[in-house]
């Protein structure tokens, strides 16, 4: 008996011995945007003096005394967003209207001269301490643009510009985004001058400046911008990620405000020099801020679960707006249809009917039980299948012991080793032959395939193409 334990011990020492750990290929993420991944489901907060003009873009001639909400309560904005599943509120602390939720000391346009708490309300710091008492992250945009200020366009706002920041990133407690909008110059009040002001959107914010100055703050915020370079924008504002979705890019011909960019921004490329996920951002209205007219236009559960298919479901990070209403509230058609969509994705992914299962599959790195099929199927987001450096492709057969109506097949790979998967197929066992049900090309952090319906027992997923050994860490069959 010793004798046979020791002979199986020493032939899996001998075994792991030769499984060499898996290299990262390309650029891998950082552990900021690993986090950032995690969260799937971010949300944006859209408010200020357009919810009470009516439009979605102003001028910057507002009177401060617009901004009039009755019963303005951030904290139902994180509950709501908490109870829903959401990471993270982002607030439009400032919108390309110029004016400041918080009592900023640089300008007079802002919150202080409001009738909002007579003047002494604070929204960035209500909103922050409201996302820390339902456990949800803070993110910060502020609007490069700003058709309010007189020196937009010259090097003084620039310096107003990065005071403010200033503000934002030492007053409020940890920031986890941050948000640099493309949307740059153009028509505006500009303290009375009511003209046109175009910037060089290349040159003009001289960006790396300003992130040095937020990162001596803060280090770990993420960027938002067109070009990241924490995380990139997905080149639309309607849900969706390219159904090739490269989380690499090469960005030394991107900033933001870029024109033209918008394909590339969409799949991003395979041989992209740096990490730099898409965000998809979206509303749950027709617009970003809140219009009475648009209550009967609230996206639906639905929608939104279609939307969560084409953005989370392609390996990218929701960020969805819900914008207060005139009363600073989130509206009731907005909560409803957030609840609904939180239910459906919930009972939707309840079962997973492939945990635990059986997998098998053409070949494993090393032979090494570290980097065996049965890692897909543990739910430990740690472990993973992988192959031979010079093994490219492969089968992963998934027996779910039970036949079971199958509706969609969700794939991940361990990308703290880079993304390789560029093309795979899944097939399920059907009148005793394998029959193909989808197929696709990239997986990244998440892919989620919706198929028809199919009862079967067992699910075949093929790595056809990959830039590198695949290594997946997780197969879930809904
Ligand atoms: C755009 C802006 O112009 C919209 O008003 C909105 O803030 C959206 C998120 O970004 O570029």
């Amino acid at each position: 008996m010793k004798k046979i334990l020791f002979v199986f011990g020493l032939s899996s020492v001998m075994l792991f011995a030769n499984a060499q750990p898996v290299q990262p290929y390309g650029p891998v993420p950082s552990a900021a945007q690993l986090a950032w991944h995690e969260m799937e489901t971010n949300a944006f907060v859209h408010f200020t003096v357009n919810t009470f003009t009516g439009r979605e873009w102003g001028n910057g001639d507002e009177k401060e005394s617009i901004f009039n909400p009755s019963q303005t309560d951030p904290e139902q904005w994180a509950r709501v967003l908490a109870q829903t599943g959401f990471k993270t509120l982002i607030l439009t602390c400032k919108h390309h209207d110029g004016f400041c939720l918080w009592p900023s000391k640089y300008t007079e346009h802002s919150i202080k001269n409001s009738p909002y708490k007579n003047g002494k309300g604070d929204l960035v710091k209500e909103t922050s301490d409201a996302c820390k008492k339902y456990g949800i992250k803070f993110g910060v945009y502020l609007s490069p643009w700003d058709r309010n200020n007189a020196n937009y366009g010259t090097p003084a706002y620039i310096e107003y510009y990065r005071n403010q920041l200033k503000e934002l990133f030492t007053n409020y407690g940890p920031v986890s985004e941050m948000w640099f909008d493309g949307a740059n110059g153009g028509k505006g009040y500009y303290g009375g001058a009511n003209e046109t002001r175009n910037v060089d959107r290349q040159h003009y914010y001289d960006w790396p400046g300003t992130l040095a100055l937020i990162r001596t703050m803060q280090p770990n915020v993420i960027f938002f911008s067109d070009a990241g370079p924490g995380v990139r924008w997905v080149g639309n504002e309607s849900g969706l990620a390219g159904e090739t979705n490269w989380n690499t890019i090469s960005t030394d011909t991107l900033y933001a405000g870029k024109a033209g960019v918008e394909d590339l921004l969409n799949t991003g490329s395979p041989d992209g020099n740096k990490w730099i996920p898409a965000e998809v951002d979206v509303s749950i209205r027709p617009g970003w801020f809140y219009h009475k007219e648009e209550d009967s236009l609230v996206k639906s559960p639905e929608r939104l679960f279609e939307i969560y298919l084409t953005s989370v479901g392609r390996g990218s990070t929701l960020l969805l707006n819900v914008p207060p209403d005139k009363r600073g509230l989130f509206n009731e058609h907005d909560i409803k249809s957030l609840e609904g969509f939180r239910k459906l994705l919930n009972t939707t992914f309840a079962v997973n009917l492939a945990k635990h299962a059986k997998v098998t599959a053409t070949s494993y790195r090393g032979h090494s039980k570290e980097f065996s099929p049965a890692n897909i199927t543990d739910e430990n987001k740690n472990s993973y299948w992988a192959t031979d450096d010079a093994v490219k492709t492969g089968s992963l057969v998934i027996n779910l012991g039970k036949t079971a109506i199958v509706k969609y097949i969700m794939l991940q790979e361990y990308i703290q080793l880079g993304q390789r998967v560029s093309s795979f197929s899944v097939e399920v066992w059907k009148n005793n032959r394998w029959k193909q049900v989808a197929n696709a090309t990239t997986i990244g952090y998440k892919r989620i395939l919706k198929i028809d319906p199919v009862k079967t027992n067992k699910i075949r997923v093929n790595i056809i193409g990959a830039n590198a050994c695949p290594v997946i860490s997780n197969v879930g069959v809904y």
